[in-house]
């Protein structure tokens, strides 16, 4: 069997809000998107998956959506979306779009329909229960605060939400409602796109009885994460999604599926078995968390190397010739990896590159999400007033209002950890709103768009963009990037990162020194017996390695293939 196309594909995830504004409302379209494929091009990316462009409330920036068959108007029309996805192909480029159906909006036709009375005939395409004891039906808490249920005057009863209120879990034992979203699948599928990233795919399935969940502490309601991660049904429900849809089609998937293991990463993306093409898992993005932190974003703990290399060594190791791996670091709920994994100040443009050579080496498809290619970094807003992302908003309110903790601490927190840090816009010149709109942007640009913009990127040689432009060929040029072995080094080594990875007779070695002091370690016996090449780095190269200990530069990165 041939491999399939995704593998060796490096896929790009554009956040439309803040990408680019072509008429002047401040908020991000699809024809400003179409004003920049040829930018996309040229750095040499192969998807673009679009975050969703539907009809939304925008409660939740298009997670919430009220009709999954017309596009948001404020991004413009579906005529304005199939000439983007004409552009797009018309380059040999590929377009996957987000599917986003544990929910929808409250606003949506059919929850409309749902809430008016419990003989309606949409009433079980969502989760209705009885209130008990005059409170909701368990203690289960919602991702961005406040109880998971939500008491609806019309008929009395709650409905379960684990987002905001406004996005009501649909239920997916319903046969009707899966056979409504497989329709809805199929009706973009054979509109040409190529795939779907699919939002929290692994929540569908909520557990029987709908159960407390554990208490772990004093707060009114718990993180019920056992109760909808991978639940009892899950399996059957995307088997069936593959066998009714997916199957039928050439293309991708990729499943956001928070709180995974490597063995759940088998059974869904088992190359024969799987029910996707690969998936999302969060292990490296809860490094610097606490442990009673969902999100990951609720919390700042400093982070170990010895931890990402435990975690990362597990999924390349476990998920070899089992399943496929996606490699990220960024995206639209992250804040920025130059900012969070490496240095946003004196060694920026060297531990981005550093973080960019480290995530393209390893095996799994590559994502880089809008401004990660330019080593975009976390935004200091100085008020709340300047956030816009409702979790920010609503874990603001909670700490300083219902907490007592300090505004700046909050602030503090939103700085290290919001998801808004991935949303500023795009930073494409150093004009005013660094060229992103012509109007007033619906969320403030990072003040550093001076300095970080695409314009002063294409023009400075030495920029990061440029080695992200690099790795993307060398995984074209070395088939041993997209299929070769992973074999950790130095697994002991508290500054330094290194790892092999092989195929036949190719072997490369990738070296990165993840501190901002110079790191000083002995070189495997071979590297002074064969011809080394260096493939690509972060410092100007200096002479052969030739004494038996390599110092490595503070947070330089290199890639050395041996021949032979
Ligand atoms: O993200 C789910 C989400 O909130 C993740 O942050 C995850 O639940 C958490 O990190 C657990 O590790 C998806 C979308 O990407 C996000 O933008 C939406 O807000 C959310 O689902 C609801 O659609
Ligand atoms: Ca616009």
């Amino acid at each position: 069997m041939p491999d399939p196309w995704w593998k060796a594909s490096v896929i790009y995830q554009v956040y439309p809000r803040s990408f680019c504004d072509s008429n002047g409302d401040g908020i991000g379209d699809l024809p400003g998107i179409l004003t920049r494929l040829d930018y996309l091009k040229q750095l040499g990316v192969d998807v673009i998956w679009l975050s969703p462009v539907y009809k939304s409330p925008n409660v939740d920036n298009g997670y919430d959506i009220s009709d999954y068959q017309q596009i948001m108007p404020e991004f413009g029309t579906l005529a304005d979306w199939e000439e983007l996805l004409r552009e797009i192909h018309g380059r040999g480029m590929k377009l996957v779009m987000d599917l986003v159906v544990n929910h929808t909006s409250d606003q949506h036709l059919w929850f409309q329909q749902s809430r008016q009375s419990k003989d309606n005939p949409y009433r079980d395409y969502y989760i209705w229960r009885q209130g008990k004891d005059g409170r909701e039906p368990n203690n289960w808490a919602a991702h961005f605060g406040g109880s998971a249920w939500t008491r609806d005057a019309l008929t009395g009863e709650y409905y379960l939400h684990l987002f905001t209120p406004q996005q009501p879990d649909l239920n997916w034992e319903n046969p009707h409602l899966r056979r409504e979203i497989y329709t809805m699948m199929r009706w973009w599928l054979d509109k040409g796109i190529d795939g779907f990233r699919m939002d929290v795919i692994n929540m569908l399935s909520k557990v029987e009885g709908l159960p407390d969940a554990p208490i772990l502490d004093k707060r009114p309601y718990q993180y019920a994460g056992t109760h909808f991660i991978n639940g009892p049904r899950l399996f059957e429900y995307l088997e069936e999604m593959k066998r009714e849809v997916l199957s039928r089609y050439d293309i991708m998937t990729v499943g956001e599926t928070p709180d995974v293991h490597t063995r759940d990463g088998i059974r869904f993306t088992h190359p024969q078995t799987g029910v996707m093409s690969m998936l999302f898992q969060f292990e490296h993005m809860h490094l610097d968390a606490g442990p009673d932190d969902p999100s990951a974003r609720r919390s700042i703990h400093p982070w170990r190397l010895s931890d990402l290399k435990r975690v990362m060594s597990r999924w390349q190791n476990d998920l070899y010739e089992k399943g496929w791996n996606s490699q990220y670091l960024e995206n639209h709920d992250q804040p920025r990896s130059v900012s969070r994994f490496g240095d946003d100040g004196k060694y920026r443009n060297e531990s981005a590159k550093l973080l960019a050579i480290f995530y393209f080496m390893l095996q799994g498809t590559p994502y880089i999400y809008q401004g990660q290619e330019l080593g975009m970094t976390n935004v200091k807003f100085e008020s709340i007033d300047e956030y816009r992302d409702v979790e920010s908003l609503n874990m603001y309110h909670e700490l300083v209002e219902e907490m007592g903790i300090k505004k700046q601490e909050a602030l503090n927190l939103l700085h290290a950890k919001s998801r808004d840090n991935a949303r500023t816009p795009m930073q494409w010149d150093g004009s005013p709103n660094a060229g992103f709109s012509t109007g007033q942007p619906w969320i403030n640009v990072n003040p550093n768009y001076p300095e970080i913009n695409v314009e002063q990127a294409l023009s400075d040689p030495d920029s990061i963009y440029y080695t992200y432009q690099r790795l993307i060929q060398l995984r074209k040029e070395h088939p041993a990037i997209v299929h070769g072995r992973y074999k950790l080094l130095l697994p002991k080594h508290p500054q330094v990162y290194a790892f092999w990875r092989e195929m036949e007779e190719e072997r490369l070695l990738v070296l990165l020194n993840f501190s901002h002091e110079p790191a000083e370690f002995e070189l495997p016996d071979e590297l002074r017996s064969h011809y080394l090449e260096l493939l690509i780095g972060n410092y100007p190269p200096i002479a052969e390695i030739d004494s038996a200990n390599l110092c490595l530069r503070p947070y330089e990165a290199r890639v050395i293939s041996i021949e032979g």
